[in-house]
């Protein structure tokens, strides 16, 4: 083989290379959660990888739906939302916001807004019945975070909350899950379930729920965890349910102290909801 040969041969074979790792890539991304895997009929219906170096805010908003507080000490800006490196990245800081009230007061709660946070929800964008909603996520090191992944029917109704994945940092090999559910914030019932697994802050783990009209269930790295909530009634209750991701601070989390680190980041690789094409099965 001549020279001229061999170089557009290596040429090829390079070629062939990088379309591989191309291809690899885009399995990647549409790769079907574990869970799933020997489920026919499940399609993406949403997603986002975080690329790029802006929210996309076709498919996110900054802020609560009802305002910037909610029941803890931060008050979310959209400043402490950002997107870099392939990863969503909510900042807490130790400081006040110049537009925080000095207090709030949540479920009776008084609350002193001495910190600032993130939050991004789909409300209005994005909104689901029954799927599998999963994302892959890193959750701070230190005392008084409370990073969350969890859904609210888009029309304000509460109960009820699907919780996904809520880790209390001061704990963090601890992972909480829940659903909310009943006819009243004063009535209202909850599966909760707690499950001691590993410390989620060393490195980035998925979390997911499926739910369907006759069961939830959780999962981590796409095995499921705990009990499957069977109650069709109660599951009946959550609709068009919007996602929301924030970086809660003090609250149920507790309030951080002298060993807390600053800023803190809650990073989030990619979301994806699946849901199954009823057509298909
Ligand atoms: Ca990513």
């Amino acid at each position: 083989m001549g020279k001229r040969p061999l170089a557009i041969g290596m040429l090829l074979l390079a070629m062939a290379f990088l379309s591989v790792l191309v291809y690899a890539e885009e399995v990647a991304t549409v790769d079907k959660p574990l869970a799933l895997r020997n489920e026919a009929g499940w399609e993406v219906v949403f997603f986002d990888d975080f690329e790029g170096d802006t929210l996309d805010l076709t498919k996110w908003s900054c802020g609560y739906p009802w305002g910037a507080t909610h029941n803890h000490r931060a008050y979310m800006s959209p400043d402490n939302v950002l997107v870099e490196d392939g990863l969503l990245r909510i900042k807490a800081e130790n400081k006040r916001h110049p537009d925080a009230p000095k207090t709030i007061v949540h479920g009776g709660e008084t609350f002193s807004l001495d910190y600032t946070s993130g939050v991004v929800t789909t409300k209005d964008k994005f909104e689901f019945t029954y799927g599998y909603v999963e994302a892959r996520i890193k959750v701070p090191k230190t005392k008084g975070f409370w990073p969350a992944f969890w859904t609210l029917n888009s029309d304000g109704s509460w109960p009820p909350e699907i919780d996904i994945m809520e880790i209390l940092t001061k704990e963090p090999d601890v992972l909480h899950t829940n659903y909310h559910y009943g006819e009243s914030w004063a009535n209202k019932g909850s599966f909760y379930q707690k499950t001691r697994l590993r410390d989620f802050s060393e490195d980035f783990h998925t979390f997911a729920v499926k739910w369907t009209a006759s069961e939830m269930a959780w999962y981590v790295n796409g095995i499921m965890i705990g009990q499957k909530y069977y109650d069709r009634r109660w599951i009946a209750q959550s609709k068009d349910n919007y996602i929301l991701i924030n970086l809660a601070v003090g609250g149920w989390g507790g309030d951080p102290d002298d060993t807390t680190e600053w800023p803190a980041y809650y990073e989030i690789d990619w979301v994806r909801v699946w849901q199954r094409n009823v057509n298909d099965n």
